[in-house]
């Protein structure tokens, strides 16, 4: 049977396909429509499949085929008699849709737009008839944007755009003029940095450089750059080259060749020595953001982790960079959050506090206000809940950070929802590089968040949320993403970022173009873990002995106290170990129940959980509480008291990483059974630490983990085959002591090559310096796109904010706003 290819669309193919199997296809068809409207899911319409064929082998002949490669490669269809209209992905980022009248088999290829409307006939029939309902087209502001071709090409960005800028400045010297203005705009606080009006051309330039190279030749390569500053400058060059004579002839000398014959290897080299980035601002306005205390409650977890291991390794790498271009500004990097009064044991009531293992970056605090009176929001609330605030936030923050700053910064990061619409709002006013992280969309977590959104908005605000999202990806100049599945997920699944190229929300707004994941703005830059934390079990004289007792009471003290339940009868024992906020997705109740049901894996290893609380009352989020329910009811049914350990939710990052350390002594593992993870850090520490790593395949951990190799992949939805993989695993480490080894090894490995925070500030700051020219060569078609942000926010996005509950507290007297 014939088989598809890329080429081929799947309008073409799909009649084919269903002659082919004609008697079979108008059974299963009249089966689909038989129950009238509907939305369904590949498993789905499988099912009903098997149920109309009967015989599995005769569906597994049908679909060794075209049809199979259809069948498989769609990702939901919905049903409006007689017709099945077909939402296909055939690989990461291409998406075909059709629709397949049940009467006669016949096929027809329809936009994405009409297939949006499908769906919305079964949610709001209204909506979808109307001719003047809210269609969002952020395509439509780049006609002539240049974007990636192949899927293969996603999250490598700064490569690609670096060939666009060599292409768009290639040919007469005319066309390097931008770069030229460029380079004469770059200042420090009004001082001229690298040229200055006398270098205002490009022969000028280029003359001049030949000059400089020539003196540079005949000098000590060693020789500091202020030994020739003056007459430098006297030719028309500024600081900025490099800090001697070697350094900025090297410089230089990229330069010339950018000038006289422009190649994408050399204009990212460049641009990675260009001093454009000395002060960053990076936006987490949500949750408890501090240094102790914070990690583990609800909304606070990796992302605080992230961030501040991020600003050491981005300060590092700053001093370096300054250095060698031969400057001497401090660097500066602010992390703005919000302020929260009634701070409950954290530090998240203090304004300005500095980082530790930096010189010059703090985490400054700003409240949270009521709109209407100005009112300070004195305690924690939940990240779905924050949108009410965020403009005056942002408002206050920018205020302050010109002010610390003693002027604009270089760079704004936003992170997750919220911080990406505050860092959207105050470079927009502020004319700065943006970029946004999000270490999580929620889109994906949900199934059907948009479609079904009205029904989930009083708990979850997706209405917010995703507009924000919608808003801030656009607006961003590049997005740092952990991992390639991030944006364009994998063969089965949708990425993050795809899911938001076209989705519709009746009622509110149908996008029929959202983010393009073929947009060179997008960048895998993957975290690492803090290695003076996270380090080898084996490197014994870095240990952190002085949690060796609070460790073993942690885990071995038999009675139940406020920090600990359950006991490990048999101590020898490994120990299986997990550590995750108590979210339901998380899915700690599943690993739990998984363990409790297999009696092979109970009899290998003990099992050790930290996460939350034990009292759910301690709890103000609604999931946690739900699940702190689930927890207890399983260690009863499942009887896993003298097997399994739960410690509650841990704040010390220090001895969280000797405790990884004491689980890989005991030969044991770590497992991250999420149902969906964006990235894992927990993986990314537990591996730094040599302990043999079992997690999720659905999301970042699928590419962290080679299978088999430097660790295992598991399924959460298939919690005997995930037991079975480490029973197996325990089983064979026990007749063959060095298994237990080589999987040690080759996750340390994996990380040393691909996860370290060293290789991500490099990667950060170079998106920095190339985007932000890159800014500049598109500032007519940015402008357009922003004036349209502009509008959606005012008259769009600040009506749905109206609609979340503002808390009634105490409140503090109302103070004025900057
Ligand atoms: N963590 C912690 N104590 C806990 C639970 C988690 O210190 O009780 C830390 C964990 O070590 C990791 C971070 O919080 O550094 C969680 O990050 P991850 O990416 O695994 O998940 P997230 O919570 O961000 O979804
Ligand atoms: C949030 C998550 O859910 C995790 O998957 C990430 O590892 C973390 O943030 C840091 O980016």
């Amino acid at each position: 049977m014939a088989s598809l290819k890329r080429s081929d669309s799947m309008a073409d193919n799909m009649p084919e396909a269903l002659r082919q199997s004609r008697y079979h296809m108008k059974k299963c068809f009249t089966k689909y429509v038989e129950k009238g409207r509907r939305i369904m899911k590949l498993q789905h319409l499988l099912d009903e499949m098997d149920t109309v064929i009967g015989d599995t082998a005769e569906r597994a002949t049908l679909f060794q085929g075209l049809l199979g490669d259809i069948w498989l490669s769609t990702q939901e269809a919905v049903v409006n008699p007689p017709y099945v209209a077909f939402a296909i992905r055939p690989s990461p980022g291409f998406w075909e849709f059709v629709k397949v009248n049940s009467q006669d088999l016949s096929v027809e290829p329809i936009t994405s737009t009409d297939y949006l409307k499908y769906k919305e006939l079964i949610y709001d029939h209204n909506w979808s008839k109307d001719e003047e309902a809210l269609e969002l087209d952020f395509g439509a502001f780049e006609p002539d944007m240049p974007h990636l071709t192949l899927s293969s090409s996603i999250g490598n960005g700064t490569n690609f755009v670096s060939k666009f800028i060599t292409s768009k400045l290639s040919g007469e010297p005319e066309k390097a003029q931008p770069l030229v203005d460029y380079l004469l705009s770059l200042n420090h606080h009004g001082d001229n940095l690298m040229i200055n009006e006398t270098l205002s051309t490009t022969s000028k330039l280029q003359m001049a450089l030949i000059v400089a190279q020539v003196y540079l030749s005949g000098i000590p390569p060693q020789t500091p750059y202020e030994k020739f500053d003056l007459s430098f400058k006297e030719w028309g060059f500024e600081k900025g080259w490099g800090d001697t004579a070697e350094r900025a002839k090297d410089t230089m000398r990229s330069l010339s060749e950018v000038l006289q014959a422009p190649d994408p290897t050399n204009m990212e080299r460049f641009f990675s020595r260009l001093p454009t980035v000395f002060n960053v601002v990076i936006f987490s306005p949500h949750g408890y953001f501090g240094q102790a205390n914070v990690l583990g409650l609800p909304d606070t977890g990796g992302q605080v982790v992230y961030i501040l291991d991020q600003v050491k390794a981005l300060e590092q790498e700053l001093l370096l960079r300054i250095s060698q271009q031969g400057l001497n500004f401090k660097p500066q990097i602010l992390v703005v959050t919000r302020l929260i009064p009634d701070a409950r044991g954290t530090k998240c009531n203090q304004e300005l506090e500095s980082i530790d293992g930096t010189k010059h970056s703090s985490i400054l605090r700003v409240p949270f206000r009521r709109a209407e009176d100005g009112s300070v929001l004195q305690k924690w609330v939940s990240r779905f809940d924050v949108y009410p605030y965020i403009e005056k936030f942002t408002r206050e923050v920018t205020a302050k950070v010109l002010e610390l700053m003693e002027g604009k910064p270089d760079l704004i990061i936003g992170n997750y929802s919220d911080g990406n619409l505050g860092a959207t709002l105050m470079a927009t006013r502020l004319g700065v590089t943006q970029a946004t992280i999000a270490h999580a969309l929620e889109k994906t977590k949900y199934e059907d968040s948009d479609i079904k959104w009205k029904e989930l908005d009083p708990k979850y605000h997706f209405s917010c949320q995703f507009m924000a999202d919608m808003m801030a990806m656009n607006a961003a100049d590049f997005i740092i993403a952990s991992t390639y599945q991030e944006i364009a997920g994998s063969k089965d699944r949708a990425g993050q970022y795809e899911s938001h190229s076209a989705f519709t929300m009746p009622g509110l707004a149908r996008v029929v173009s959202g983010i393009n994941i073929f947009d060179p703005k997008f960048n895998i830059a993957s975290p690492g873990a803090d290695q003076s934390i996270y380090f080898p079990y084996t490197d014994k004289q870095r240990r952190f002995t002085e949690f060796t007792p609070a460790i073993e009471e942690l885990l071995f003290n038999p009675n139940d106290t406020r920090d600990h339940i359950g006991f490990l009868a048999d101590t020898k024992k490994p120990m299986l170990f997990t550590m995750a906020r108590l979210d339901t997705v998380k899915n700690i109740t599943g690993l739990t129940e998984w363990y409790g049901r297999d009696k092979r894996l109970r009899s290998l290893v003990n099992l050790v959980v930290v996460g939350g609380f034990f009292n759910p009352s301690e709890s103000k989020d609604r999931e946690e509480t739900s699940e702190i329910k689930k927890m207890h009811a399983l260690i009863e049914m499942y009887d896993l008291r003298g097997q399994m350990r739960w410690i509650r939710a841990q704040t010390d990052r220090r001895r969280n990483g000797e405790l990884y350390r004491r689980i890989a002594d005991s030969k044991g593992a770590f497992v991250q059974p999420a149902l969906y993870e964006a990235f894992g850090l927990t993986v990314i520490e537990a591996m730094s630490s040599g302990l043999p790593t079992f997690a999720t395949n659905q999301g970042g951990p699928a590419e962290i983990i080679v299978d088999g190799v430097s660790g295992f992949h598991i399924d959460p939805n298939g919690g005997e085959d995930a037991t079975r993989k480490m029973a197996d695993f325990f089983e064979k480490c026990e007749v063959e002591a060095a298994h237990w080894r080589r999987i040690s090894e080759a996750g340390l490995a994996r990380i040393e090559g691909c996860y370290t925070w060293r290789i991500y500030a490099n990667k950060t700051l170079n998106m920095g310096s190339v985007y932000t020219f890159w800014r500049v060569l598109n500032k007519h078609q940015k402008l357009a796109k922003q004036r349209y942000i502009q509008l959606l926010y005012n008259l769009h996005f600040r009506n749905l904010v109206k609609n979340v509950a503002i808390p009634s507290e105490q409140v503090e007297q109302a103070k004025p706003v900057a």
